[in-house]
């Protein structure tokens, strides 16, 4: 039987729906969703499997202009998904205008992989808006197959996927069949509480921090976790604790309650705070979250 595989890698400006994507196509909340930018801070890979192929999904942080040391972190995931890429999914929004990156922009246009242009949240639009931007992108990024979709709803998913599948070369599988993801457990309790932390904190809190899981237990019925939250300020440290530690305590029954549907087990989560100045700057640190290639 034959047998295809390669490596499919998702890039775009922020919030355009890219983990959106990504999740949907494995099934999985693998990849943490808000509507914040930045939301995303890895490469995270998806991996989907069938009886003859294997799809290696990369969901990467939204492209931007990097202000600090962890951004530029973020924007070398970026620019390691054209190195390996089999097909590029270059994403965009109804309504969105032009990427913010020149030299990203002049990479996919130039690309001699295949590109696949999906143009997303399709559900905002109407038909005229809709053969209008198709025909406005069909001009800018020539070298790209255009797929209008709804991540969120599923409108035309099966049919990139599918897509996706016919583009992918011969090849046999890179990952054991079984395997849904590149990231180690404690990656996911990391991203779940700070996927809390972007939906309750206003502004710059959710920048400022950074989660680490130092326990990972797991027993027969229950896991058993400890996970510190870091923030650069002590100032910070009380806006993330809340009143009587309210704030926090609503983190930890939220992130609590999506990890037990993700790991299918009782969950029992210690949280507490740090101050780590400006780890986002520093380069130790950061390597030691992971944010080294
Ligand atoms: P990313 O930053 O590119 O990874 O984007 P996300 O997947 O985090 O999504 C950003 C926001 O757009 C979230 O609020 C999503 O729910 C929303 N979103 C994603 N796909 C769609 C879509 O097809 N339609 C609509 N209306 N919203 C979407
Ligand atoms: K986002
Ligand atoms: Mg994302």
């Amino acid at each position: 039987m034959m047998h295809k595989a390669g490596f499919v890698n998702i890039i775009g400006n922020p919030n355009v729906g890219k983990s959106t994507l990504m999740n949907a196509f494995v099934g999985e909340k693998l990849s943490i969703i808000t509507s914040k930018a930045q939301t995303t801070r890895h490469r995270i890979l998806g991996i989907v499997n069938g009886d003859d192929f294997q799809i290696v999904l990369s969901d990467t942080p939204g492209i931007i202009k990097p202000a600090y040391e962890l951004q530029e972190n973020m924007m070398d995931f970026v620019k390691s998904a054209f190195d390996d890429a089999d097909v590029l999914v270059y994403m965009v929004e109804i309504g969105e205008k032009e990427l913010k990156d020149d030299a990203f922009f002049n990479k996919i246009t130039n690309s001699k992989i295949p590109v696949l242009l999906l143009l997303n949240k399709i559900d905002k639009s109407n038909q005229e808006q809709l053969e209008e931007q198709v025909s406005i992108w069909q001009t800018k990024v020539p070298n790209a197959e255009i797929f209008a979709i709804s991540a969120l709803q599923g409108f035309n998913v099966k049919e990139v996927f599918q897509r996706i599948i016919d583009i992918l070369p011969e090849s046999p599988p890179f990952y054991p069949k079984d395997q849904l993801t590149d990231k180690p457990e404690r990656f996911f309790v990391n991203e779940t509480i700070r996927e809390k932390i972007l939906m309750h904190y206003k502004k710059e809190i959710p920048y400022a921090v950074e989660v680490n899981t130092e326990e990972f237990f797991e027993e027969d019925t229950i896991i058993r976790m400890r996970s510190v939250i870091m923030v650069e300020r002590d100032t910070q440290k009380g806006i993330i604790i809340g009143h009587k530690g309210s704030a926090l305590k609503r983190v930890g029954v939220e992130a609590r309650k999506d990890l037990e549907k993700f790991f299918g087990k009782q969950i029992h989560l210690e949280l507490y705070v740090k101050v780590n100045k400006n780890w986002r700057s520093n380069l130790n640190q950061l390597k030691r979250f992971g944010y080294n290639k």
